[in-house]
């Protein structure tokens, strides 16, 4: 747990006189560290303006301190080790401590002063994509400003002049630097609270590591065939699910720091895209949807009212983004025999094993993996495995949930009569054409 001590309210600093900058950007906050990869609580306001804040799936918001009327953070850069699930840790650059790094709240208007630290083996800087800012601001190294060297603390000082949904990565050394996970979550909240409110608000980033079976360390060079599919850095059955409360206004803020679009898809529900790191998308334009796209290097934020009780499906349409690690140069073997394979492949190799000729369904079945592998289709649910991985978790829709309680609700007790059944006896076989045959009678040609 991060300490809060310096942070959120402490009255010495609360009360000191308004500063010109520069000068008390000398005195630099303590840097909370996160040792957690589950949600932590939301982190409510406890002075200035109000707001509902938001909860960051497998991870947190950092506390922040008030400087006069500055709104101070401190972010440092550092190597983590981010456990992606149970059973897989990987080596990652991030910042306080996780990757991705804690997401930063704060309200149009605020006066904000980031301070940056480094402490990579190499050079960095911050860019604050999607917000307007000065461009000085900017943190595009070399060309707004010089890289910040190991060892070293910048400050980034501007005002927040929309509400909205940001993210921040670094602009040195880029493809390295964000194929090692640096990278993070801007939520800025209305002035006006009552502003499009919702009851509650999900924020997550996704990315993709390139991560070989038994390895501990991305490859940074990759720049299509990757392995590992996160949101936050965590990947199914690891990603945090979604407790919503039957009949709450809820928003999901989505940014995409990977190199490729994810289609994203809620079951159960329809919703309507609201606002792009862009801004707020004005209610005409809004039309509804059950997946929507999130391209590279953009953020979308849609709304849904949570009014269908039950555990929802929430991923990534791209079957191969929910999945894990896997040796995927393998031949479709559907409708081949089995038996004929495993005969002409066992007096070629031995110990080969001839499988998926009905499909890739394994049940429980298990597979040897290297030390630090998940599988790649994983997951039990009450009826049986659900084999996923990758960009998957379950929105859990349940009645009377307190308002900021986010504990896993556990399974959905489905009400009697309501889940799909097996009938028996088991219905007719249906005609079919034998192929190459003569048509069926009746059957209009
Ligand atoms: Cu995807």
């Amino acid at each position: 747990m991060f300490s809060r001590r310096g942070f959120l309210g402490s009255a010495a600093l609360a009360g000191a006189s308004v500063v010109s900058g520069r000068a008390q950007a000398a005195s630099i906050p303590e840097a909370p560290h996160m040792d957690k990869v589950v949600m932590q609580p939301p982190l409510h306001p406890v002075s200035g303006p109000d707001y509902r804040p938001v909860v960051t799936l497998n991870g947190w918001s950092l506390p922040f301190r008030m400087n006069g009327d500055w709104k101070e953070f401190h972010l440092v850069a550092e190597p983590v080790v981010r456990e992606f699930a149970e059973g897989m840790k990987v080596n990652l650059w991030g910042y306080n401590g996780q990757s991705p790094g804690p997401t930063i709240e704060a309200v149009e208007g605020d006066k904000v002063r980031i301070f940056v630290t480094n402490r990579l083996p190499e050079y960095t800087t911050v860019h604050w994509h999607g917000m307007i800012i000065p461009s000085g601001m900017d943190g595009v190294g070399g060309l707004t400003q010089p890289h910040i060297q190991p060892g070293k603390t910048f400050v980034y000082e501007f005002e927040m002049r929309k509400s909205g949904t940001f993210m921040y990565h670094p602009h040195s050394d880029e493809m390295v630097q964000m194929a090692m996970g640096m990278m993070g979550m801007v939520v800025v909240h209305p002035r006006d609270p009552s502003f499009r409110a919702v009851d509650r608000d999900f924020v997550f980033v996704m990315s993709t590591y390139r991560v070989d079976p038994g390895t501990y360390l991305p490859k940074v060079n990759e720049m299509t065939d990757f392995n590992m599919w996160t949101w936050n850095a965590r990947v199914f059955p690891g990603i945090d699910p979604l407790p919503v409360r039957l009949g709450d206004k809820v928003r999901v803020r989505i940014g995409n720091l990977s190199m490729t679009n994810h289609p994203i898809h809620l079951h159960g529900h329809s919703f309507a895209v609201t606002c792009t790191d862009g801004g707020w998308i004005p209610e005409s334009a809004q039309y509804p949807e059950t997946t929507t796209d999130v391209p590279v290097g953009a953020v979308r934020v849609f709304d849904v009212l949570a009014d269908n009780p039950g555990d929802w499906a929430f991923h990534c349409h791209k079957s191969h983004h929910t999945m894990n690690a896997m040796g995927h140069d393998m031949r479709n073997m559907i409708g081949v025999s089995r038996k004929d394979l495993a005969k002409a492949v066992g007096k070629l190799a031995p110990d080969g094993m001839a499988m998926g000729s009905t499909g890739m369904a394994m049940g429980n079945m298990e597979m040897p993996a290297p030390d630090n592998t998940l599988p790649m289709m994983t997951g039990t649910g009450q009826f049986g495995p659900i084999e996923m991985g990758g960009m998957f978790t379950v929105m859990k829709i349940r009645e009377g949930l307190a308002r900021d309680d986010y504990r896993d609700p556990g399974p959905y007790q489905f009400p009697q009569g309501t889940v799909a059944y097996e009938v028996t006896p088991p219905a007719p076989e249906p005609v079919r054409q034998q192929p190459g045959g003569p048509p069926m009678k009746n059957m209009k040609m």
